[in-house]
């Protein structure tokens, strides 16, 4: 890593001027989870050396069985953003309600609530592959000085005032939005700093690789089903490639680098999809919107819906345009021909 490299602190600061009026509240955010995210990548690295791998034996509101990592990298966020009183409220995949930040005063005075994945794609721990963490920013529409509300939560993702992730790959990455673009930083675990590495993320318009676990290909739609078809033709630039890591960031992070789609659509045995609208589509679809690329349910846009419960599900078609407009038509396609 050059010297002369930006640190991720330095561009909080420099680009602080984005927001009329900055308190510096935001800045605060991102350097607490910046930190959390230095400890639990940390303990990620050594997952395979201590006794931390494995489930606790506990199931979390979804019914999953919790592993010992996500239970550690939830409480890792959670006390480093109340430590620092800098949110007011949190939503996390690991907790079923959501958290008032309470204390003092000055604690329900903050101006955002921050919701959470702390370690989505947890059941790959065990077998070292990448994990991420994913989180999405909101200003409150309650009253500052009183107790967040459920209404503060549960707010169409277009509202996001800023989203990011973290990966825990080869090297860890931060990549974030706050509207005005992507970029990506890659944490020198010698120093413990994050550096940027990838200014300016674009996500390819078209591109060439599928994502999705097509063992559930006979429970899905046949417009769903369609695609997959075409996208195993041979014809122009396909057959495409598949891969499928099974955690969504890392899926997304190498799609938005190298230009595909990714996939969890509805089946029979999910009738709305799995993935959670408010900690793990919005963020990022406002993060693949911001490199230029598109995110859909698949017919509607993702950052649109209006949500009605913390952990409710959608379907998620998202990556370059092309492709994302490509599967919405096979969609279309198939349930018009059902319907006629
Ligand atoms: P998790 O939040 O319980 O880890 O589940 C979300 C993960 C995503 O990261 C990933 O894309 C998807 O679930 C994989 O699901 P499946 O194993 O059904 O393909
Ligand atoms: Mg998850």
């Amino acid at each position: 890593m050059e010297a002369q490299k930006k640190t991720l602190g330095e561009f909080i600061i420099e680009n602080q001027y984005e927001f009329k009026n900055s308190s510096g509240e935001l800045s605060r955010i991102f350097n607490s989870m910046k930190l959390a995210a230095k400890v639990v990548s940390y303990k990620v690295k050594k997952a395979g050396l201590i006794d931390i791998i494995g489930g606790v034996g506990d199931k979390n509101i979804q019914g999953e069985d919790q592993q010992k990592l996500d239970v550690y990298a939830n409480e890792v966020f959670i006390e480093t953003l109340i430590n620092r009183e800098i949110v007011c409220g949190i939503v996390s995949e690991e907790n079923d309600d959501f958290i008032t930040v309470q204390g003092n005063d000055k604690a329900n005075n903050n101006k955002y609530v921050l919701l959470m994945d702390p370690l989505d794609g947890s059941s790959n721990i065990d077998v070292n592959v990448s994990v991420g963490t994913i989180f999405s920013v909101y200003a409150r529409i309650s009253k500052r000085g009183t107790p967040v509300t459920l209404e503060d939560f549960l707010q169409p993702g277009t509202r996001q005032v800023a989203a990011g992730y973290i990966i825990y790959g080869t090297s860890t990455m931060l990549v974030y939005t706050t509207g005005h673009g992507v970029n990506g930083f890659t944490l020198n675990p010698a120093i413990g700093t994050f550096y940027l590495s990838h200014p300016k993320i674009k996500f390819p318009v078209d591109g060439s690789i599928y994502s999705v676990n097509e063992g559930n290909y006979v429970h899905f739609s046949q417009g769903v089903k369609n695609y997959i078809k075409y996208c195993q033709m041979q014809e122009g630039n396909r057959p495409y490639t598949s891969r499928y890591i099974g955690s969504l960031v890392s899926d997304i992070h190498r799609n938005m680098l190298k230009g595909g789609v990714y996939l969890y659509p509805t089946s029979t045995k999910t009738t709305n999809g799995k993935l959670r609208l408010l900690y793990e589509c919005n963020p990022m679809a406002f993060i693949i919107e911001q490199a230029g690329g598109k995110a859909s349910n698949g017919h509607s846009r993702i950052l649109e819906i209006k949500p009605t419960s913390l952990h409710e599900r959608v379907p998620f078609y998202a990556g370059s345009v092309n492709m994302v407009e490509k599967v919405e038509e096979f969609i279309a396609m198939a349930n018009k021909e059902t319907m006629c």
